[in-house]
């Protein structure tokens, strides 16, 4: 397979700075090589710049960075939407998670095109289903869900979502914090959700494999989601929203393994690593090996059929 690289350093999306460094992380701990050495191809097309926009301002007094980050949107949009086009993996490093507000409206727009239907995976301790009237940290990292399923909120403020992903498309794992808004939000929409406790009952393949018949039997496009806040701290600490209790190296790579097996992403974001607050690169290498895993790498020759 193609895959592109597309960097996209936005930090204006959390409170805490380091995520610009991010997609220079994921290039230092050996992304390409890592692709590369599994037999596929790797374009790298640098970063993407946003324009300057005239100012705005929300009546929500939390927020910040608006104007940046309706820049940042516009121009991962069109990014996300060019990059499908070609046929190859976009794969998007970011950034925080505000990123997600572009690539996913860019890559539901070719989907549109094709009238093949989006489907998302959203692997992240939190749902980032919060709207501009409802966020109280004014975290525009805490958004793209919302927005990218065209939940009101967001009119005149972020661009038009003109290709919004059904509900019933979108699949969450890893959820362990969510907001009161958001968890009224995921009371009303069918969104399939599964949380930790959930994970512990049944295993982390369960809804997974429930999840990835859906894309199959609607022949849809899957686009993966991956915040480093999945994971538990233990294993990947540099983010600025560490959550206890996440997914454990063994269920990640599971998670991957059998993403790879289905054949069915067209698209990736790979989000929320702060440089700044890793240990010599530990959680940046980490999230390498499991693009290795999600790319096939494994063990055996032959696959492990996991159903
Ligand atoms: C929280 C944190 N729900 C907020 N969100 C994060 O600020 O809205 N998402 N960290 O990944
Ligand atoms: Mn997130
Ligand atoms: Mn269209
Ligand atoms: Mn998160």
């Amino acid at each position: 397979q193609n895959c592109t690289l597309i960097g996209a350093p936005v930090q204006e999306g959390t409170h805490q700075p380091g995520c610009l460094m991010g997609p220079d992380a994921f290039r230092t701990a050996g992304l390409a090589q890592e692709l590369t050495s599994l037999g596929h191809s790797v374009t790298d097309r640098g970063n993407v710049a946003p324009r300057a926009l005239p100012p705005q301002t929300h009546e929500n007094q939390a927020i910040h960075h608006l104007t940046e980050t309706r820049a940042w949107a516009e121009a991962l949009q069109e990014a996300a939407y060019t990059a499908a086009q070609s046929g190859d993996l976009p794969i998007f490093l970011g950034g925080d998670h505000s990123l997600s507000i572009g690539t996913v409206a860019g890559v539901a727009r070719h989907a549109a095109d094709l009238d093949q239907p989006q489907f998302v995976l959203w692997l992240d301790a939190h749902p980032d289903m919060h709207t501009l009237g409802t966020t109280s940290s004014g975290n525009l990292h805490g958004t793209p869900l919302a927005y990218a399923m065209g939940v009101e909120g967001f009119e005149g403020h972020y661009p038009a979502n003109e290709h919004p992903v059904d509900p019933a498309n979108v699949c969450l794992i890893g959820i362990r914090s969510v907001d009161p808004a958001e968890r009224a939000l995921i009371a009303n929409l069918p969104v399939q959700v599964a949380d930790m406790r959930g994970i512990d009952e049944t295993g982390i393949a369960a809804p997974l494999r429930e999840f990835l018949a859906k894309v199959e039997a609607a022949k849809g496009r899957l686009h993966v989601s991956l915040d480093v806040d999945f994971l538990d701290p233990g294993i990947a600490s540099a983010v600025g929203t560490t959550v206890p209790g996440g997914a454990t190296f063994r269920e990640a790579h599971l998670v991957m393994e059998m993403l790879h097996e289905s054949g069915l992403m067209t698209s990736l974001d790979l989000v929320e690593l702060n440089p700044f607050l890793d240990e010599r690169g530990k959680t940046a290498r980490l999230m390498v090996d499991l693009c290795g895993s999600l790319m096939g790498r494994r063990v055996l020759d032959k696959p492990t059929r996991s159903h």
